[in-house]
């Protein structure tokens, strides 16, 4: 793959199946990517070097995903001038409402745009985006995306005027 420009790192190898859906969308948009396990507590020397250096290898976007304490996307964000975007993942105690409050509470001056828990599809989305932003290319890929959502969404309403709810609910069950 050539040279990333959206990283992705978690806190543990346990966030991976959460993290897997960011993974697909860069995979899906064509957007070189790097994916690493980087915890702030458990590496913390590590995760210092590697928000002070992503910039300088082309990095464009961190995507970060941790769950309870939730530290590491703040952290990185703190260390990093490149955009983080968080995905806090669900818990088994508090089925990542703790995840979601530790990275969306982020003091003035250091952003973290955290999606909702559980969802790093929107977090590669919105790394996907950000990059659109000053590639035109990749803009029109993203403007056919979200017209494959409104076709999507359009094809069932079809069906559903066409069968009828009731029809529709029993197909579904
Ligand atoms: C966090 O602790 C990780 O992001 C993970 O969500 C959570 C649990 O980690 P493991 O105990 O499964 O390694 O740092």
């Amino acid at each position: 793959m050539s040279q990333p420009q959206v990283s992705i790192i978690m806190g543990s190898d346990s966030d991976l199946p959460t993290m897997q859906g960011a993974i697909a969308v860069c995979q899906q948009f064509a957007i070189p990517y790097e994916v690493a396990i980087i915890s702030a507590h458990r590496t913390p020397d590590r995760m210092v070097e590697f928000a002070k250096t992503a910039h300088t290898r082309g990095i464009r976007v961190i995507i970060a995903g941790a769950g309870g304490a939730a530290h590491l996307p703040g952290m990185v964000a703190a260390l990093s001038p490149l955009p983080v975007i968080g995905v806090p993942v669900t818990t088994r105690q508090l089925n990542g409402v703790d995840s979601l409050y530790s990275i969306v509470q982020m003091p003035k001056g250091i952003p973290v745009a955290t999606v909702a828990i559980g969802n790093a599809d929107n977090a590669g989305l919105l790394a996907v985006q950000m990059l659109a932003s000053s590639n035109p290319e990749l803009l029109e890929k993203v403007i056919a995306y979200r017209q494959s959502l409104a076709d999507m969404v359009n094809v069932k309403q079809a069906k559903l005027e066409e069968i009828g709810s009731a029809q529709y609910l029993q197909q579904m069950l």
